[in-house]
């Protein structure tokens, strides 16, 4: 456990050096003035929380200042705390009940962590016990299915690939077959990063989407959004376009470790209300947490 917290703390460390570190400059002030107020703001906002969020929580701060008679700026760092837990959900249940296998699609932008998370869940689910087969249905790139193909050799894990330039719809639908075939646990489709403003590639998401229902009824049963946490407020649009396309289910948060500003998360959550399911915090496989909102908040809040 010790150790969880610890990863978490030297992943975080960016984001609590930068906005959230200089905030114990705010709490180091002996009394709460309106210098407290709108440092307090302007740092929240740095951290990327967003306008609508940090104006929220200085809100309720400052009415539980007023109603429990707190004057030292030094009792706001906890009661920051509680709020900023306040406005993350508890991590959802990830069992799903009963489907067979179960189909999870890979979407977000390029460069996003897609390819790196699918190595690294693809290694705890089976780690866990799960039959996983990887699809590569990126095939833009050649490289991209290559870079799925180490992955998989190195982890064992068996993958289905289809050629360079082939439909993804196609490897998506033909990697399904597979995992009903070989009676596999979970199917693990990764795609071609795409911006989220090209209507195309959102349309050919879309399809490919489709396709995975047609090859299982209910398929697929998640679509989990990679997005890379360095990205700032940017995120919070590609989630809002990711969703519409493809009913995003949860976001996964890739390079939380390489990021300043972790504060995006709150956004997200209170924007999209869509739950942030896990963090990397690495470039290695054994990277990836599931989302913890006291190790989060600890985490970026330690200074
Ligand atoms: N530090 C850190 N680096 C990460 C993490 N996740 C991914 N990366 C790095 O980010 C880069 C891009 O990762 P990929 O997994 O290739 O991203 P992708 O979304 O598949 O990219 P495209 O397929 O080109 O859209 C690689 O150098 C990864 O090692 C993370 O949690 N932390
Ligand atoms: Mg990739």
């Amino acid at each position: 456990m010790a150790d969880i917290l610890n990863k978490w703390k030297q992943a975080l460390n960016r984001s609590s050096k930068a906005a959230f570190g200089r905030l114990a400059t705010v709490f180091g002030a002996t009394d709460i003035d309106n210098s407290t107020w709108e440092d307090l703001e302007a740092l929240l906002i740095q951290a990327d929380l967003g306008v609508g969020t940090t104006q929220e929580i200085v809100a309720a701060l400052k009415k539980r200042v007023d109603r429990e008679g707190i004057t030292s700026a030094q009792e706001l760092s906890s009661i920051l705390r509680e709020e900023l837990l306040l406005r993350l959900d508890p991590p959802p249940n990830l069992e799903f009940s009963g489907q067979k296998p179960v189909v999870i699609l890979i979407v977000g932008v390029n460069g996003s962590g897609k390819t790196t998370t699918i190595a690294k869940l693809g290694k705890q689910f089976s780690q866990q016990g799960q039959k996983v087969l990887l699809a590569a249905a990126d095939t833009y790139r050649a490289a991209a299915v290559d870079q799925l193909q180490v992955w998989a050799d190195r982890l064992f894990l068996p993958i289905i690939t289809g050629q360079p330039n082939a439909d993804p719809g196609a490897v998506a639908y033909d990697s399904i077959q597979a995992g009903i075939s070989r009676k596999v646990d979970m199917v693990l489709i990764d795609t071609a990063g795409r911006l989220h403003t090209r209507t195309n590639l959102m349309e050919e998401l879309k399809k490919v989407h489709r396709v995975t229902g047609k090859a299982l009824e209910g398929a697929p049963h998640a679509v989990w959004l990679v997005l890379d946490a360095t990205t700032g407020q940017n995120a919070l649009l590609q989630a809002r376009a990711f969703k519409e396309a493809v009913k995003v289910t949860g976001v996964i948060l890739a390079k939380l470790d390489s990021s300043a500003r972790g504060g995006m998360a709150f956004a997200i959550q209170k924007e999209l209300g869509i739950p942030i399911l896990y963090a990397g915090l690495g470039e290695t496989p054994e990277d990836l947490e599931r989302f913890n909102r006291e190790s989060f908040v600890d985490g970026i809040l330690s200074s």
